[in-house]
């Protein structure tokens, strides 16, 4: 089955730092994506925990929320044919390790705490995710 779907994308703190904006988004209109909407934000505690609510109880969850208001991200909803699984496969694994060549992650990553891109995991979290950025 073919879905018409939104995504949202975030391009984490160590992206934008690396300087990858413009290759993510290049990556995501080349392959015939649409970028509806798009902002350069940083975000605060209440926002990074809401975001990330799902992983309240990993040891990993602090790290992961001081990263993530390390510093600039840009997030975006991104539309297309799958565009929730598409982008996921663009991104790669969540551990760069195993995150193929060719993901951004694959191409780009080497830390599993750093890891360049966040992508909506399902149609029911891009929803839930482009409310929290997006209000809508
Ligand atoms: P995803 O970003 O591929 O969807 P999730 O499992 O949802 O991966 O984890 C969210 C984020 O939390 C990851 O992208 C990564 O930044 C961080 N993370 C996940 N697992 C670990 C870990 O084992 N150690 C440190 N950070 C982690
Ligand atoms: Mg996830």
């Amino acid at each position: 089955m073919i879905f018409l779907e939104k995504t949202f994308l975030m391009i984490k703190p160590d992206g934008v730092g690396k300087k990858l904006v413009g290759e993510v988004l290049g990556r995501i209109e080349r392959r015939g994506l649409v970028i509806e909407e798009m902002k350069l934000m940083r975000l605060d505690k209440e926002m990074a925990e809401e975001h990330y609510a799902q992983h309240r109880d990993q040891p990993f969850f602090d790290d992961l929320i001081n990263y993530v208001i390390s510093g600039a991200v840009v997030a975006m909803v991104v539309s297309g044919k799958n565009a929730v699984s598409v982008i996921r496969k663009m991104i790669g694994a969540t551990n760069p390790f195993e995150a193929e060549p060719g993901t951004i992650r694959g191409d780009f990553a080497l830390d599993v705490s750093e890891n360049i891109v966040h992508g909506s995991d399902s149609a029911e979290s891009a929803k839930r995710e482009i409310l929290l950025f997006f209000g809508e």
